[in-house]
Parts: structure tokens; C-alpha cells; sequence
């Protein structure tokens, strides 16, 4: 009966299982099809599971079912929220507010919202109004002075060195704040190095190389140093590739990033980084990087980690066999490398296109494409895999932007492959962490496992935008 889903799925609310909670829903749903509330949360769980474009579905159905059931335009707010739909957002709040004129919380969220509608209407104004200049020409890092009592790290004569590295991930590990003015040179820097890359980086490995490929990490700092425990600091020697998604969800996703910055820096042509859909500025703005940044720094140092961002490679070749990217494959067949190579990166990813679809993308177990679950871009099924790999002449693709309970998953009879690196994905997942051994000589991908380490007591998302913060939901 009924009541007995509703208690089922109450547990599985508390005990964060969501994929059961959608399980039980979507029974309770096709009992009961005219039931608002059974569709208003199985909305609830998808935003929590990242499936945006499932849950707007879902609150839109909610709300045909009862045009006055509040908490359906709750859901499809946050739901638009998180798609970068401000506007359409702030129209369900405005409906909430008219609705229950005396709710201070639907006040606060409405405000909340117009201020983001506001915000975004001024930065058009002025983007259209002239060229946008860089923050690196209004900076003048050389007479930023540090302080006499600052103890923390510093670059070498401007050079990241092996020593500066070790010095600042034990400072971050210790929770302390890098001076202001190595931050800036580790980002002015990094830019210069990032902007000077391909958007298809091609690389070779020799017979006795192995590189190292990581999945999200997601500000998950003490678990990106645990990766360099297990595995070994980068070096000339021990190549890394971070697949995107570095920053937002955890909280320390600042020290992430620098740290990864810095070793681009310090080994350029055996550390590599590519752009996941968070080095984003809209989902920066809801899931916590801006906000960590602005708390640490300033907005002035945001919006120059905005401009590094959109110089980050997009897909990355080995020995013409092996494509990674963040996202995945095409909305369309036909895509080749050469298209890969001619993308014009230095943007804001579009809402449709091979840029976006490399950022976005899902794969998915039936041929074909469908609808995508979180309402960007496209899933691909095995035979798109097939056609895309026959046609550039690859092996397989590897992938990340998935949360797997392993870990990785193996998928499109071995021609997919996804990796995630950030163990207990927001404190509450319960996932396995795995990074990808690939060998010169045979190309076989080898995968290793790891579990979340304890770190300290800052939640996940603590720096998110307050409508996006578990609970408020
Ligand atoms: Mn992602």
C-alpha cells in the first residue's frame, strides 16, 4: 500500500540512498499516476542524484497534477536552478510568494533568486559593452608585499619548485591559507601555460611509460593527497591526468585546485589537466567554488580562476588509441578529432554542440540516444561508442562525471570506460575512489581502488549558494 512506500522511502531518505528512493517512487508512481506528491519527491531524490533535467520533469508533472501544490514549484525551482535556468526559477518562487505572502523562507529564496536574475542582466550589459579585459592586467602582483609574519610557503624567484609544492600541501593540509600573492602567480602562470595548448591534447606514451588517469575530485583535498600517497607524487617519471571537476561539492576544493595548478606548472608536459562541466562559471556560482573563493580571497581572484578555466584542454589523445574527456561522446555521429581539434575552448561552454557534449554527455546501456537525465547535452548508447571509435580509429574512451560505487565502471562492451576519484562523494555516497593505470606497451587499462580518508570538520557545500545547500532544497 501506499503508506508502506511512503515509510520505505523515508528510510531511504535518511540513509541518503536515493537510487532506492527513486526505485520505490517511481512503483509508487505507476500505481498511482495522479499522485503529486509520489513525483514531487522522486524529484526531490533526482536533484539529489545530479539527474536536473529528470527532476524538472518531475515537478512539472507535480505541478500539472495540482497547480497548487507548493512544493512542486519549489522542486522545479531548484531544479532550473541548477540547469543555469535563473529566470524560469525566479517565476516559481514569485508564484510561492504570491501564494503565501506571509512565508518568510519563500521571501528569503525569492530575493535570493532575483539577486542572481540581477547579477546575471549586469554582467550582460557590460560583456556586450566592450571587450572584456583581463584581471591580469589590472593586477600588480610584483608590489603585492607578504607580510613580515606570514611563515607559509613561497615560489622560488617566482618558480614553483619540488620544495614549494611539498611546503604547500602540508600548509593546506594544516587548513592555512597561501599568501594572496602566490596564488596570483601560480594562476597568471598556469593561464599562460593553458592558453598555449591545443583544446585536443596528443600525447605518446613510450613502451616503458604509465600514466595515471583520475575522475573527479571534486574539493575533496585530503583524498587527492591520499591518491599521491597510494600512487606517488607526479614527477617526470609519474605522469598524471585529472579528468575535471576539480572544484565545488567539497570545500576545499581551493587547495585542489592550486595544488594541481601548481604541479602543471612544475612538470608541464607530464602533468595533465582537462576541463570538466564544473570549471564552470554557473555551476561555480551555485555549488561552491565562487563562494570558497570569495571567502578566502576575493571575487577579484574568481574571476581570474574563471578566465584559467576556459583555457583548459577539453579531450586528450594517447598513442591515437585512447580519448579521454570529462563528459562523453555526441549528440551527433560524424564527429572527428580534427573537430575536437578546431573547438574554440576560451568561452563559457555552449548549451548545445561538441564542446558542451564533451563536458556533459552520459553513456548509457540501450543503442542510441536519449533525453539526458540531468537536461544537458545527450546519453549515448554502445553503437554511437562503436561508430565513434571505428571511425577515429580508437581503442576506447575513458571518462569521468559519474559517481560509481566501485569507483569505475566498465561499460559498451569495454569501450567505455568512467573513473571517479572522490571517495564518499559529499560525505554521504559511500562510493570507492579508482585512478587508471595505462601503460605504454599495451594500453590495457588497470584499475586501482581507493576509500574516503577522514578530513576536517568543513561540510560539503558549505560554501554553495544557500537554495542549492542539502535541506533547503
Ligand atoms: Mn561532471
Amino acid at each position: 500500500t501506499y503508506w508502506q512506500k511512503d515509510v520505505i522511502c523515508d528510510i531511504c531518505f535518511s540513509d541518503k540512498d536515493y537510487e532506492n528512493a527513486i526505485k520505490y517512487y517511481s512503483e509508487a508512481v505507476d500505481l498511482n499516476p495522479s499522485n503529486a506528491i509520489y513525483y514531487s519527491n522522486r524529484s526531490l531524490a533526482y536533484l539529489r542524484t545530479e539527474c536536473y533535467g529528470y527532476a524538472l520533469a518531475d515537478a512539472t508533472k507535480a505541478l500539472e497534477i495540482d497547480k497548487n501544490y507548493i512544493k512542486g514549484y519549489y522542486r522545479r525551482a531548484t531544479s532550473n536552478m541548477a540547469l543555469g535556468k535563473f529566470k524560469a526559477a525566479l517565476k516559481d518562487y514569485e508564484t510561492v510568494v504570491r501564494v503565501r505572502p506571509n512565508d518568510k523562507d519563500a521571501k528569503m529564496k525569492y530575493q535570493e533568486c532575483n539577486k542572481i536574475v540581477k547579477q546575471k542582466a549586469f554582467e550582460r550589459a557590460i560583456a556586450s559593452d566592450e571587450i572584456k579585459k583581463s584581471v591580469v592586467d589590472s593586477l600588480d602582483i610584483e608590489n603585492m608585499t607578504i607580510e613580515d609574519d606570514y611563515v607559509g610557503p613561497k615560489l622560488e624567484d617566482g618558480t614553483i619548485t619540488l620544495t614549494f609544492m611539498k611546503e604547500m600541501m602540508d600548509w593546506f593540509k594544516d587548513q592555512k591559507k597561501l599568501h594572496r600573492k602566490c596564488a596570483y602567480q601560480i594562476l597568471v602562470q598556469v593561464k599562460d601555460v593553458l592558453s598555449k595548448l591545443p583544446s585536443l591534447v596528443e600525447i605518446t606514451l613510450k613502451e616503458t611509460e604509465k600514466i595515471t588517469i583520475c575522475g573527479d575530485t571534486h574539493g575533496q583535498y585530503y583524498d587527492l593527497l591520499n591518491i599521491f600517497k597510494l600512487n606517488g607524487l607526479p614527477s617526470e617519471t609519474n605522469p598524471y591526468l585529472f579528468n575535471g571537476d576539480f572544484v565545488d561539492r567539497g570545500s576545499f576544493s581551493l587547495e585542489v585546485i592550486l595544488t594541481l595548478f601548481g604541479f602543471k606548472l612544475l612538470y608541464p608536459e607530464n602533468f595533465h589537466l582537462l576541463r570538466g562541466n564544473h570549471e564552470t562559471d554557473n555551476m561555480n556560482q551555485m555549488y561552491g567554488f565562487e563562494g570558497e573563493v570569495k571567502a578566502k580571497y576575493t571575487a577579484q581572484m574568481f574571476q581570474l580562476f574563471s578566465e584559467v578555466f576556459q583555457w583548459l584542454p577539453l579531450a586528450q589523445c594517447m598513442n591515437n588509441k585512447v580519448l579521454v574527456m570529462h563528459g562523453g561522446l555526441f549528440s551527433e555521429d560524424g564527429v572527428t578529432l580534427d573537430d575536437l581539434r578546431k573547438i574554440e575552448r576560451n568561452r563559457q561552454p555552449p548549451d548545445s554542440g561538441p564542446m558542451c557534449d564533451l563536458l556533459w554527455s552520459d553513456p548509457q546501456p540501450q543503442n542510441g540516444r536519449s533525453i539526458s537525465k540531468r537536461g544537458v547535452s545527450c546519453q549515448f548508447g554502445p553503437d554511437v561508442t562503436e561508430r565513434f571509435l571505428e571511425q577515429n580509429k580508437l581503442d576506447f574512451i575513458v571518462r569521468s562525471h559519474e559517481v560509481k560505487a566501485e569507483g569505475y565502471e566498465v561499460t559498451h562492451s569495454g569501450k567505455c570506460i568512467t573513473v571517479f576519484s572522490a571517495p564518499n562523494y559529499c560525505d554521504q555516497m559511500g562510493n570507492k575512489g579508482a585512478y587508471i593505470h595505462l601503460r605504454g606497451s599495451d594500453l590495457k587499462p588497470e584499475f586501482h581502488q581507493f576509500t574516503a580518508v577522514p578530513h576536517p570538520n568543513v561540510k560539503p557545500m558549505a560554501y554553495a549558494n544557500t537554495l542549492m545547500q542539502l535541506g533547503m532544497m
